[in-house]
């Protein structure tokens, strides 16, 4: 599907910017925001994921080309739709030219989860801007972020969003007006290498760091995330927990689903009987009979 409202700038006219965040935190919301109707959605060469692109023109007169990325939990991609933004970040895709400006889009009530991600992205050194959407629900729920310290631990600008709210992009807008593409470049950075679970824990070790210095949260969603978290991330209970999870899904799919599926056959089992007890012989109760009923249990 394509929809367009005028055609796009030309690839080096406008600022190249992409939105990088987990799935949910909003960049769509976001990218809808910014570009209205100006928009080209498609899918990847040779891939069933959506490519979505947009384009605006800032109330200062910037040119900029947006690109609304798959969600993604990390850039060690476990999905198909992970791949894709890994590559094109990193100017991997063929077609696709890498973005000049990677904005990181986070919900800011999960930056427990989502600061992952961003830390991982600083190490790309593009430049780079963290988004805080969803600071509505994140000042409702009591939150108190400091964006002044988070900047200054991670090294990036940090900007407020609200993407459901009419003027809500107009702080990461005015920071386009405004600044300079250098002045996003990240100041530092950390390199989280080993395998991938002591990558893991070393992200969170560093989250946490930063939440403490940056984040005040009512004392029962933090006493709530740390309960959380010392199960997921624990070596042994961790896996435990993955082990079972696992085996519910197993045994969703092959045990339980045998109960509605036999209760399927035998509703249209007694469906076609009562037809061919109560129907005259013809191609109407062969078409009701073998047909409509006997198609819908398929
Ligand atoms: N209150 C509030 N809701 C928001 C905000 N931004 C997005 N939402 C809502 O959050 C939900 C998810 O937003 P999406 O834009 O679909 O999230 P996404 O990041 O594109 O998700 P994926 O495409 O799955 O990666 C939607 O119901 C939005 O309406 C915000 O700033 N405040
Ligand atoms: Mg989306």
């Amino acid at each position: 599907m394509t929809t367009n409202a005028s055609n796009p700038p030309a690839s080096g006219s406008a600022l190249h910017i992409a939105l990088l965040g987990n799935p949910n935190c909003g960049k769509t919301a976001l990218f809808n925001l910014m570009t209205g109707a100006r928009q080209k959605v498609a899918n990847y060469a040779g891939v069933t994921v959506e490519r979505k692109e947009g384009w605006f023109t800032t109330p200062g007169g910037k040119r900029v080309r947006m690109l609304d990325l798959p969600g993604a939990y990390s850039l060690h991609a476990q999905s198909m739709d992970e791949a894709v933004t890994r590559d094109v970040l990193l100017g991997q895709r063929a077609g696709e030219p890498q973005p000049e400006l990677i904005a990181c889009v986070t919900d800011a009530t999960h930056l427990r989860l989502n600061l992952r991600l961003v830390l991982e992205a600083r190490n790309l050194g593009l430049p780079m801007v963290l988004v805080l959407n969803m600071s509505d629900m994140a000042r409702k729920q009591g939150i108190e972020i400091d964006e002044a310290v988070l900047s200054r631990e991670l090294g990036v600008p940090v900007i407020s969003t609200v993407a459901v709210k009419a003027d809500g992009a107009a702080q990461l807008l005015r920071w386009i007006d405004t600044d300079q593409l250098g002045n996003a470049l990240p100041s530092h950075s950390k390199s989280f290498a080993g395998d991938a679970q002591q990558r893991v824990l070393d992200l969170h070790d560093e989250v946490r760091r930063i939440l403490d210095l940056a984040v005040r949260a009512p004392a029962v969603q933090l006493a709530r995330d740390d309960r959380i978290d010392a199960i997921v991330l624990h070596p042994v209970w961790g896996l435990v927990l993955l082990a079972v999870l696992l085996f519910l899904i197993f045994q969703a799919v092959f045990a339980w689903a045998a109960v509605p599926m036999d209760f399927i056959d035998a509703t249209t089992a007694s469906a076609a009987a009562w037809l061919n007890a109560h129907m005259a012989d013809g191609p109407l109760r062969s078409l009701l009979a073998d047909g409509v009923i006997a198609g819908r249990a398929a």
